[in-house]
């Protein structure tokens, strides 16, 4: 599989709002984006770093994967994403090597990637997302 960059991280926040000043202020980052992702339940907001980005989750409901997260560890970093070529191609691939699919086909993500999700029991504990720009 062809990773060429890590796409983004997703770190779950309980407040972007109350989040922003540090991103913004301490670490000098500009928000570029605030987006929500209504099938995932939750708001995200978005920062650069060279061809990476950081992406804030916050639960937009208590049932959201993201709440039961913070609920469970807290907050903090929540999932790395690896910009491939092709997400089905990728998918087939880590499935015929025995992971386990959150995504067994492509679906839309925030800023209007493809992305699939691995799931987390098959990739040492790290929530994985695969993303692909849409080829138009
Ligand atoms: N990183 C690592 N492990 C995680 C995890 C995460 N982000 N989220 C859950 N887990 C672990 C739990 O700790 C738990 O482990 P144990 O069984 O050892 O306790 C296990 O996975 C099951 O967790 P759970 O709380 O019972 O939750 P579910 O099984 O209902 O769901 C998961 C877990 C990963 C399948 C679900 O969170 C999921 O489908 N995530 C992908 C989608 C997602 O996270 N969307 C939000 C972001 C959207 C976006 O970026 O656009």
């Amino acid at each position: 599989m062809n990773l060429s960059h890590i796409e983004h991280l997703g770190i779950a926040v309980k407040s972007i709002e109350a989040s922003l000043p540090y991103y913004e202020n301490v670490l000098g980052l500009k928000c570029y984006n605030i987006e929500v992702v209504a099938d995932q339940k939750v708001k995200t907001a978005f920062f650069k770093i060279g061809q990476t980005k950081i992406e804030l989750l916050e639960p937009t409901s208590e049932d959201s994967a993201v709440a039961k997260f913070i609920e469970k560890r807290g907050e903090g970093i929540h999932h790395i994403a690896f910009a491939v070529d092709s997400v089905a191609d990728a998918l087939a691939e880590v499935e015929s090597k025995g992971v386990q699919l959150i995504d067994k086909a492509p679906r839309a993500g925030a800023e209007g990637l493809n992305i699939a999700f691995l799931h987390p029991k098959s990739t040492c504990s790290v929530l994985t997302e695969l993303c692909e720009e849409p080829k138009n």
